[in-house]
């Protein structure tokens, strides 16, 4: 038996596959190069090697064979000549659709939505991750039941078939509704434990920072970046990271101590693309939500990749759904180790670094703070002698500097945040 990378068996012929993708000529959406690019990376993250790709200019979609039944059936001469035994579309198609041009092209027709689905179901590895994958899967698969065409009552091996849950994607409509609800009521607990978190954060009001960004871009890279910087161990906090498209699905939060003792949280999650799912979405809404609650967010940039202008547009895209485009936000032009040309920030919030080799962090570090500590206030302060404890509480958690023991108590400078200024104003003796 053969082992791909996550340890699935595989069939030792990878599939062929043809893309499809129709220009409509809409200018609010990404060029259909790029869009049949960045479909390529997603085919290929699915295990499928691509042959070739057909575009099809028109303006109008067809109800029954999306591109039209003449250009399905060029389809299928490509299809044929190349021996391939999958074509994929760049966008979902309707269980009609999938039946009629399975019939017309006969091979396995998958659409967008079933391959970031498939990939996502590839790369699930936490409980709650597998759930809302699972969600969005069942979700997808509930209205085209009526019907089956190949592609959905398919059991075999491939793109589409992968479920990440211990059993086989249901095609039973009631066990299907059982099983929908039964997720929920799962994926709701989690959620309940995670805002118990999420509270305790607000109450002891540290900052909360989020890393998004399009897939690949080095969210996770970085992450791990500023957990080596931080103060105490970090070593068993790291997150996974790697040259694939979604290595991360879950969301992970990771306390940042500075040197100056300041102190955020850091969270990393899920990477974008293009025409995500709309059940995804929804799937993962309640991971999202948490993360763009943030104070700031730091947009992640891979300025190595062509393409990157279309990432930004993506991903603010994706944000603009999640309604935080507008959320104070930091452009973080990665991995600029791998740029011959020195790439031009763009606006004053840019900051142009490499996760991997650390350059630009002490910018971005700057930048941080200047966001999200920007109500600090410097003070001058005497500390009673008695009051021990909360001399203590200063010098382990704010950035003292200067101290001497007067007559009356120990001097000290420090910054305090708001709740730390109101609580100890009486031992301020000037700002
Ligand atoms: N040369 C270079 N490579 C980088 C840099 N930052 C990240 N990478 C590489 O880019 C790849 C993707 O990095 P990740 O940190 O996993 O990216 P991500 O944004 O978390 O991606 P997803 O979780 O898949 O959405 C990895 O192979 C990293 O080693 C950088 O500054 N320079
Ligand atoms: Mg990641």
């Amino acid at each position: 038996m053969i082992l791909n990378d996550n340890n699935e068996s595989i069939n030792s012929a990878q599939q062929r596959a043809v893309l499809v993708g129709i220009n409509t000529g809409r200018r609010d959406e990404i060029s259909i190069e790029d869009s049949m690019e960045e479909l390529k990376e997603l085919t290929k993250a699915a295990g499928a090697e691509v042959l070739d790709m057909v575009i099809q200019n028109k303006d109008k979609i067809d109800n029954a064979y999306f591109i039209g039944k003449g250009k399905a059936e060029e389809v299928k001469m490509v299809a044929t000549a190349l021996d391939a035994d999958i074509v994929i579309f760049n966008d979902e198609l309707s269980p009609s659709q999938i039946r009629n041009l399975e019939e017309t092209i006969e091979v396995t027709i998958i659409d967008r939505t079933t391959l970031i689905l498939d990939i996502f179901a590839r790369r699930a590895t936490t409980k709650e991750a597998k759930l809302q994958v699972e969600l969005a899967q069942l979700r997808y698969r509930l209205p085209r039941l009526v019907g089956l065409g190949i592609s959905l009552s398919r059991t075999g091996a491939g793109i589409g078939t992968r479920g990440p849950g211990e059993q086989k994607l249901e095609i039973d409509r009631r066990r299907i509704l059982d099983r929908i609800s039964d997720i929920k009521r799962q994926i709701k607990e989690s959620a309940k434990n995670r805002e118990v978190q999420r509270a305790q954060r607000k109450k002891n009001k540290i900052p909360v920072v989020s890393l998004v960004g399009y897939t690949n871009a080095g969210k996770s890279t970085l992450m791990n970046k500023l957990l080596d910087l931080s103060i105490g161990d970090s070593e068993g906090k790291k997150v996974y990271s790697e040259d694939m498209l979604f290595a991360t699905l879950d969301t992970y939060h990771r306390r940042i101590v500075l040197e100056d003792k300041s102190e955020f949280i850091l969270t990393d999650t899920v990477g974008f693309v293009s025409k995500l799912p709309h059940h995804l979405v929804e799937a993962f809404k309640a991971t999202l939500d948490e993360v763009i609650e943030a104070d700031l967010l730091i947009h992640v940039i891979d300025s190595s990749n062509e393409n990157y202008d279309m990432q930004i547009k993506v991903t603010n895209g994706v944000l603009e759904d999640l309604k935080a485009f507008n959320k104070p936000t930091l452009y973080a032009f990665n991995k600029c180790d791998r740029n011959e040309n020195d790439i031009m920030p763009r606006t004053k919030e840019s900051v142009i670094i490499s996760a991997l080799t650390g350059h630009g962090i002490d910018d971005l570090i700057k930048s941080i703070k200047g966001h999200v500590f920007n109500d600090m206030i410097e003070c001058k302060m005497l500390i009673p002698f008695e009051k021990g404890d909360i001399y203590s509480y200063l010098h382990e958690k704010t950035n003292v500097s200067n101290v001497s023991y007067e007559a009356n108590g120990t001097y000290l400078e420090t910054e305090l945040c708001e709740a730390d200024y109101n609580k100890y104003k009486q031992y301020i003796i000037e700002e």
